[in-house]
């Protein structure tokens, strides 16, 4: 009985400390170097949209609550031409969410989506970010997908961002948006590449998770150094 008892006290208390949030002296305090890069939070990828991530609109008002904390704010939209080359009906026979080879390699193919200029592109309208500094639009090159807001699927087109970054003295970059496993993931794993310290809010993204894809990008993420926090992790003011 005593035995049972203590032992439940002590199973009560370290989940206590573990799902402890961070105490405010603890919390991560972007500064002057940081930035929030806003992925991808558009119409195409919630509900209603073409190619709509399951919750994904529940990362606005996580997004909108951690935009304060941010002197600087990039956001970006995946700006597809019509006929694109990740879309699965510019390959006759095939089906979205099969692969296909490119010119650079294997590429998952997808319904037509963020088609530049379209109401399906936009932006989310809740989304609250007055203070964002830039939009960058990636996806492009009809023939080349990018996933990643620093460099194209081809690795070797930059879209700018990391000289604009690094131009503005920023060394350190917090990753927030859709797809957790795609645009996300491949944004943060080469902004390390870049030489930037990263981060990915894990709880302000929503993954598409394609055959195992989620926990892949966690690993690849992970054993790449970018670190993986909740957005109560941050210090909001
Ligand atoms: C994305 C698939 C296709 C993303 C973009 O934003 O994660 N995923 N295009
Ligand atoms: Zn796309």
């Amino acid at each position: 009985m005593t035995l049972s008892l203590s032992r439940r006290f002590f199973l009560t208390s370290s989940a206590a400390i573990l799902a402890a949030p961070a105490r405010a002296a603890d919390k991560i305090k972007p500064d002057a170097k940081s930035v929030l890069i806003v992925t991808d939070v558009q119409n195409c990828f919630v509900d209603g949209g073409t190619l709509p991530v399951k919750g994904g609109a529940e990362v606005v008002p996580v997004i909108n609550k951690l935009a304060p904390a941010f002197e600087n704010i990039v956001i970006t939209q995946d700006w597809h031409t019509p006929g694109h080359a990740s879309f699965a009906s510019a390959h006759g026979g095939k089906k979205p969410f099969e692969t296909t080879q490119l010119a650079y390699g294997t590429q998952v193919l997808w319904p037509d989506h963020c088609i530049q200029g379209t109401e399906d592109a936009a932006l989310l309208k809740d989304l609250k970010l007055p203070t964002a500094q830039l939009i960058i639009r990636k996806g492009f090159h009809k023939d080349v997908d990018s996933y990643s807001t620093f460099e194209e699927a081809d690795r070797k087109t930059s879209t700018g961002l990391a000289h604009y970054l690094k131009g503005r003295g920023i060394d350190t970059v917090f990753v927030v948006g859709l797809a957790t496993d795609f645009c996300v993931a491949w944004s943060a794993l080469d902004a390390r590449k870049l030489g930037f310290t990263a981060y990915v809010v894990e709880d302000a993204t929503r993954a598409i998770d394609l055959n195992g894809s989620l926990a892949a990008a966690w690993k690849q993420m992970a054993d790449a150094g970018v670190k993986r926090i909740q957005s109560a992790d941050i210090q909001t003011p």
